[in-house]
């Protein structure tokens, strides 16, 4: 299953290593095939280059677009050497075979993401390179094919180890390479197409996501795991920069990145913000005069999950915060920007990731959400919902007082990015109880408050804080029994949907316990 590599085809975008690669590739008497300017960069080392032109007889023409896409390339590298009728069809028309295609595609991607009209991202969509790929990754019993300027090292040792010669095992992974590389490639042309002709579902588009890193293990160290890039290029742990500490694991980039989308729902207009996330859940959010008391007032409403937690911030990590944050153990934080004083800080603790993104993910910005099931998987628009106070159905006897308001609209944003069912506590816009993921609503009510009063209890309070707090619900309450729970713990205001069938049930018990409530028509699961 040799098979010697006599002649190259390159064709590259990305001219990264490619001088010395050809230059390798030369020195082990492999002739050299190249387009117009992958065969100038070589010249112009040097090299010896036949012009594609020269070997299909015709010029390239039409900016390009026509340059590969002939019989003489798709000949050389789909036809067969073990079949006769192939060979007798190269000879006849004079095929010399291609042994080993390198090519790397237009840069689509990175045209889309550098904001490029509508004309431009057409003209970078590459049609003769991804033919070429498909032709040779099909024909990998006899073809290698390069698509990443990653693999030339590996494909030297290969053609070293094996006097010029390749292996088929080595060329069927270059092959799996290959299709993954032309499906990503049309899945982005895709994805850009759905958003530049208004396509408002995901049903007519396809998927497919970009290696960014291979993991050490997934959500279990024995399972394996990667992270893919989606091409959105939205602010988070995809994009982020990521200035110390080790590796992020699988856990840690779920974690990380339900941070920072739940702390950028607290516009910086508006004032220093911050989040503690663990187990994908907030265990405690906060607003706060400045960024250092945002964090300490997230961190007290629940210090014994924070430990260990990542913390999100919604503005430029400054040193009085480090250093606070530096007071327990941390294993993330997220933050647009970090200044001196703050890097310093953390510079002390090397096992602390400090990841910073430049800017914070527009929560209103449309996108899409994956969740997977056995033999597929569910997409869905990213839950970009979002209530004002104008939107407020006020439901109750008692209208909610401006300050009720303001922590009602924090709770909801909250419980936004708590698994369901969600009851989440806030009190003066910092949250004080938060019940997550509980099959039934009033569980999540009860377990909330307690923890609350465990809180109040560490802290040496003499009431828990859920006295005079709102109260923020996913999803409408089925029954009274959740609100009670809720007013017994001293909440004063709820938010939630509505929508019961027994909403009179519910508004009534709400007006006997004095509780003003409002309905958002609008729900936020998250499962
Ligand atoms: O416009 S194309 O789709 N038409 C072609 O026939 C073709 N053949 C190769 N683009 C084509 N290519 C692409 O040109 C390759 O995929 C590579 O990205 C690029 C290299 O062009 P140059 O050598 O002129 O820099």
């Amino acid at each position: 299953n040799l098979v010697p590599v006599g002649r190259a085809l390159i064709s590259v975008s990305d001219k990264t290593g490619l001088i010395e690669f050809a230059r390798g590739l030369a020195a082990q008497g492999v002739e050299l095939i190249s387009t117009g300017g992958t065969a100038a960069t070589l010249r112009g080392a040097g090299l010896k280059v036949r012009d594609v032109s020269e070997v299909t007889g015709f010029p390239e023409m039409m900016d390009g677009r026509v340059k590969t896409l002939h019989p003489m390339v798709h000949g050389a590298l789909l036809a067969l050497r073990d079949d006769d009728e192939h060979l007798l069809a190269m000879a006849a028309h004079g095929i010399e075979p291609i042994d080993l295609l390198v090519v790397n595609l237009y840069p689509f991607e990175a045209t889309v993401a550098k904001g490029a009209d509508y004309a431009t991202c057409i003209e970078n969509i590459d049609i003769g390179g991804p033919a070429m790929i498909r032709a040779a990754a099909k024909n990998h019993k006899f073809v290698s094919v390069v698509t990443d300027p990653e693999d030339y090292a590996a494909l030297m040792a290969e053609l070293q180890a094996h006097d010029g010669a390749t292996t088929l095992a080595f060329r069927k992974k270059l092959a799996l390479t290959a299709y993954s590389r032309t499906a990503a490639y049309d899945a982005a042309v895709s994805g850009w197409m759905a958003g530049a002709v208004g396509e408002p579902t995901p049903r007519r588009r396809a998927f497919a996501g970009t290696l960014a890193q291979s993991l050490r293990y997934g959500e279990n160290p024995h399972q394996g795991a990667a992270f893919y890039t989606d091409g959105s290029r939205r602010p988070g742990v995809a994009t982020a920069e990521q200035h110390q500490g080790k590796e992020l694991s699988y856990n840690n980039i779920n974690d990380t990145d339900a941070a920072f989308e739940l702390v950028a729902e607290f516009d910086p207009a508006h004032g220093p913000a911050c989040a503690i996330i663990k187990h994908a859940n907030p265990c405690g959010v906060a607003r706060g005069a400045s960024l250092a008391e945002a964090y300490q007032r997230a961190f007290d409403c629940d210090r014994t999950s924070a430990f260990g937690g990542i913390i999100a911030l919604n503005m430029t990590l400054d040193g009085a915060t480090a250093a606070k944050i530096t007071e327990i153990f941390t294993e993330v934080v997220i933050a647009p920007e970090a200044d001196e004083d703050a890097r310093a800080i953390f510079a002390t603790k090397k096992n602390l990731r400090l990841l910073t993104t430049g800017a914070l993910p527009d929560p209103r910005a449309a996108g899409l959400a994956f969740r997977q099931v056995a033999g597929g998987f569910l997409v869905q628009d990213r839950d970009n919902g979002h209530i004002g106070r104008d939107d407020l159905k006020v439901v109750t006897k008692r209208a909610p007082s401006e300050a009720e308001i303001r922590d009602l609209l924090f709770a909801w944003n909250v419980a936004k990015h708590v698994k369901s069912n969600a009851i989440v506590y806030v009190k003066d816009q910092a949250t004080v109880g938060v019940g997550a993921g509980q099959m039934s609503r009033v569980d999540s009510t009860r377990i909330a408050a307690r923890k609350a009063q465990d809180m109040a209890e560490a802290l040496g309070l003499s009431a828990p804080l859920t006295r005079g707090s709102v109260v923020a619900s996913d999803a409408f309450f089925p029954f009274a029994d959740g609100l009670l729970t809720a007013a017994e713990a001293g909440a004063t205001a709820i938010i939630q949907p509505g929508g019961s069938m027994r909403d009179d049930e519910v508004i009534r018990a709400a007006d006997e316990a004095g509780l003003a409530m409002v309905f958002t028509g609008q729900r936020h699961f998250r499962h």
